[in-house]
């Protein structure tokens, strides 16, 4: 099935008619997409291969996450990887970051251990980055490594094996510096470890003061804020760590809040079922500096769907632009879906998170909150569920349209011709 899309003079017309809709409720629809054409999103480059990396390939998934299903055609390497990813840029509207995980080094087939890699081993994703105006975010790898097999790294109760790890986090950093020198924009390093236990614990606190002393030790060499940036993700649960994980929400905040400047990372899938990250927000930013977000869907388990138009992908936008965080919000994605076209699925993601975005940028937030401040909660009502029927759709179409991306579910039509062209041809 081909898609079409509605011819320019189509898109103008209806762009017309939308703009004056928002402008009666007092939104400006072309500040809101001025807002929208600065952020850029952090595209996470390892829904591309099912977070397999270049290190050993074939090496098992590992670290209490999993990605599921077969799709054919995925990125074999890095130039494969890096062929997909400039798809996925030339359908999205705008200009977005790159965020790669240590294990997608290129090493020319050198065995490199985590806590020997070099800014070199990630040259070529330089380049690239550099040819096609991406910013680069940087994550070390704590997982699917003999070192990690029983679970534990930064936690782990053997010096050694917590130096290693330290190491590779030390190196990272490094790393990251050097990715925001060389492209003048910073890095964000985010440490994510899977530290945790299958069964309850008997000392729950160990670990956790372990923790804390590897990320003091990891974190203790200042480098440029300009060129580097650090950011802690927690967790609930994962695989094999249902019953204790160490970097938990309560951990990582109280952490974030004793060191100015360090980023909280806050994703998605990482909380009770019933626990919104949109409501997290305001309050984590009245004591940390930044966020940054892992927009992904958590179905049932930590599951890393791809990111749909929720209500919840729409509040976690909303609580960004009403509360003015753009400027200390960083958003990336986080999602690893193998049993749909993988390209598809970054892009439908991708796509998804900047309509919510925009959706929230075309708010009539100043009217909304005075008929919140004078009681008038029937009328708040009113407004938010007539919003929902606003023609903001025309407002992407334009929106896309002018940033010489396909509009409507045309993009479809391109990632089917790149699967025939290119992923058809690639056997694992
Ligand atoms: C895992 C975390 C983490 C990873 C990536 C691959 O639960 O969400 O961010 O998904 O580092
Ligand atoms: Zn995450």
């Amino acid at each position: 099935m081909t898609f079409t899309t509605p011819t320019p003079p189509q898109i103008e017309a209806a762009y017309a008619v939308a703009r004056e809709r928002y402008a009666a409720l007092g939104v400006d629809t072309e500040a809101a997409m001025a807002t929208l054409a600065a952020v850029s999103i952090s595209l996470h480059c390892w829904q591309g291969d099912d977070v397999g990396g270049f290190e050993n390939p074939g090496a098992p998934l590992e670290g209490g996450i999993a990605a599921t299903g077969n799709y054919p055609g995925k990125a074999r390497n890095a130039d494969e990887l890096r062929s997909d990813l400039d798809l996925v840029y030339r359908l999205l509207p705008g200009r977005h970051r790159l965020n790669l995980h240590a294990i997608y080094a290129e090493t020319g087939g050198a065995k490199v251990g985590r806590d020997e890699l070099r800014p070199e081993h990630f040259a070529a994703w330089l380049d690239w980055a550099k040819a096609g105006g991406h910013g680069i975010d940087f994550n070390p790898t704590c997982f699917s490594h003999p070192l990690a097999a029983d679970g534990l790294t930064l936690a782990h109760p053997d010096p050694a094996i917590r130096r290693f790890w330290i190491d590779h986090c030390i190196a990272c950093r490094r790393i990251g510096a050097h990715f925001g020198r060389a492209l003048g924009t910073p890095c964000i390093t985010n440490i994510w470890i899977p530290d945790g236990m299958k069964d309850t614990p008997v000392d729950r606190l160990g670990p956790r003061q372990r923790l804390r002393e590897s990320l003091d030790t990891i974190l203790a060499e200042p480098l440029d804020p300009a060129h580097n940036c650090d950011a802690v993700e927690a967790k609930l649960f994962g695989i094999g760590s249902e019953s204790y994980v160490v970097g938990s929400h309560e951990f990582y905040l109280g952490y974030a809040i004793n060191r100015p400047g360090l980023i909280l990372c806050l994703d998605t899938g990482h909380f009770h079922p019933t626990e919104l990250v949109s409501d997290k927000i305001s309050s984590v930013l009245l004591y940390v500096r930044d966020i940054l977000l892992h927009v992904s869907r958590g179905v049932r388990w930590d599951s890393d769907h791809v990111v749909t138009l929720s209500d919840e992908t729409q509040a976690i936008m909303q609580e960004v632009v009403r509360g003015g965080f753009l400027p200390r919000t960083h958003i990336g994605l986080d999602f690893f879906d193998a049993s749909i076209n993988r390209i598809a699925a970054w892009t439908i993601g991708a796509r998804n998170a900047l309509r919510a975005l925009l959706l929230a940028l075309l708010e009539p937030t100043d009217r909304l909150r005075e008929l919140e401040l004078i009681g008038d909660t029937t009328a708040r009502l009113a407004l938010l569920e007539e919003l929902k029927g606003m023609p903001w759709g025309a407002v992407w179409d334009v929106y896309c349209y002018r940033h010489d991306v396909p509009v409507g579910a045309s993009f479809l039509n391109e990632v089917r011709r790149y699967e025939a062209d290119v992923l058809a041809a690639r056997r694992p």
